[in-house]
């Protein structure tokens, strides 16, 4: 099989570039590990950067999005029993997109199945070749045979436990990590939403989220212990530990329900560099991850696609290498303000097991600072609503 540009990993990432290059006449192969049922079953992010809305519009792939989907201009941010708002709208004059990444990647396996265009699930054994020459190719086993494809180029797309990042060797890669010393317990429940914005509440007892996907279907997270599993918590526990968390308010009006999906994420935050090795680019979670708490990890795979389309586009419409050969440097370059973000968001609202009474009031000054400086609150607008590309 011979293709241009081999794609590893079906998620968001992965699909977006196979459709974006599709439009252009670029020719893809997407290899997934798992099926398309298991990929959609995955509960993970909730917001959209207007950078991604516009990728998902150059995609073709934004109908459902721009009909289902609403706009949030501003968030809550909570402390114990206080809470104020943050209005990316009047310090940004920009909103953020309430689209679940459930449904976005439905409408990108839709539009690749409308398009007859080539993803092959249930892959094993990707192994990525001579990426260091004009010819690489991939082999892999599907279905108890083994393929090869033959391409112009490899993107790695396969996530944080994918094959592609391995595929560099340790000479050349440098990773950077942080592992956070708690995890997010996630509930989804077909409840009303507490609130019309966001909730991001700091409170003795730990951090808690309050989001959403639609007018009936909550999304709420608490700081939990690494050693949890969700079988540890019942649903009654889940939303009296919820209430004790967010201000009263709030959880006077929070209505409960049973979940329908529970899951922990672990936090942490990860860099690897280069991006780029030969012919081989990672994006999104296989060359970076960063803690859930500023929104940005799903965000941060956008603008990685960005990046690389359009260097793929130069290369292949101008024969000009230029944007293919400065991706690893231009995405590194947004990300890593991105991982300050989400590392300085998380710091200001978890609650750290080896806190000292001193970094709990710098931690309360951190957050009354945000509260009462208007500079203060247009960073945070401004790296919320998602920086330039
Ligand atoms: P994915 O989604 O992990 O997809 C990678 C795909 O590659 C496949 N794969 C392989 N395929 C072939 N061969 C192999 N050897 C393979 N190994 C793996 C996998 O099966 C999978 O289908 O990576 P991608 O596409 O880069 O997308 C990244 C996003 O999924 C991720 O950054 C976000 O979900 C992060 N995230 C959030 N991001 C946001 O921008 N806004 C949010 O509000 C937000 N909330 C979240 C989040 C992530 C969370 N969790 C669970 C980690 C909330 C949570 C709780
Ligand atoms: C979500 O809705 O899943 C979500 C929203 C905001 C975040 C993280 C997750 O910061």
């Amino acid at each position: 099989m011979r293709t241009q540009v081999c794609i590893i990993g079906g998620g968001p990432s992965g699909l977006l570039l196979s459709q974006l290059l599709h439009r252009k006449g670029i020719d893809t192969v997407v290899l997934e590990r798992k099926t398309r049922d298991y990929v959609l079953s995955r509960i993970r992010a909730g917001i959209l950067e207007v950078g991604f809305v516009d990728l998902m519009r150059a995609a073709g792939v934004s109908e459902r999005m721009d009909r289902e989907s609403f706009a949030h201009d501003g968030t809550v941010i909570a402390c114990n029993d206080e809470q104020f708002r943050i209005s990316f709208r009047e310090h940004t004059g920009t909103d953020v997109v309430v689209y679940g990444q459930t449904e976005l990647t439905r409408d990108l396996y839709d539009a690749r199945e409308a398009a007859d265009g080539k993803v092959i699930f249930n892959v094993e054994n990707v192994v990525i070749n001579e990426v260091e020459t004009d010819a690489p190719y991939v082999t892999f086993d599907v279905h108890g045979k083994q393929e090869r494809i033959d391409c112009d180029f490899v993107a790695g797309c396969d996530g944080f436990h994918g094959v592609s990042r391995q595929t560099i060797p340790l000479s050349v890669r440098r990773e950077y990590e942080k592992v956070y010393p708690f995890g997010w317990l996630g509930i989804l429940s077909e409840t009303p939403p507490v609130h019309e914005e966001l909730i991001y509440s700091c409170s003795d007892r730990g951090f808690a989220l309050c989001s959403m996907r639609n007018a009936n279907l909550s999304r709420y997270y608490i700081q939990c212990s690494l050693s949890d599993s969700p079988d540890d918590w019942s649903d009654e526990n889940f939303w009296e530990e919820l209430k004790r968390r967010i201000p009263s308010a709030a959880a006077e009006s929070l209505v409960t329900g049973p979940s329908i999906e529970k899951s922990i994420a672990p936090l942490r935050s990860f860099v690897t560099e280069p991006m780029r090795w030969g012919r081989l680019f990672l994006c999104g979670d296989a060359a970076h991850i960063v803690p859930p708490t500023g929104a940005k990890g799903l965000n941060t795979a956008a603008s990685d696609i960005h990046y690389l389309y359009h260097g793929l586009l130069q290369f292949y419409e101008e024969k000009d290498s230029e944007g293919i050969d400065r991706y690893s440097e231009k995405a590194l370059a947004r990300i890593w303000k991105a991982e300050r973000f989400s590392w300085s968001t998380t710091n200001l609202l978890h609650r750290y097991p080896d806190m000292s009474e001193f970094d709990l009031k710098m931690q309360l000054a951190d957050i009354a600072f945000l509260r009462d400086n208007e500079a203060a609150q247009k960073v945070f607008a401004q790296n919320y609503v998602g920086l330039p590309y």
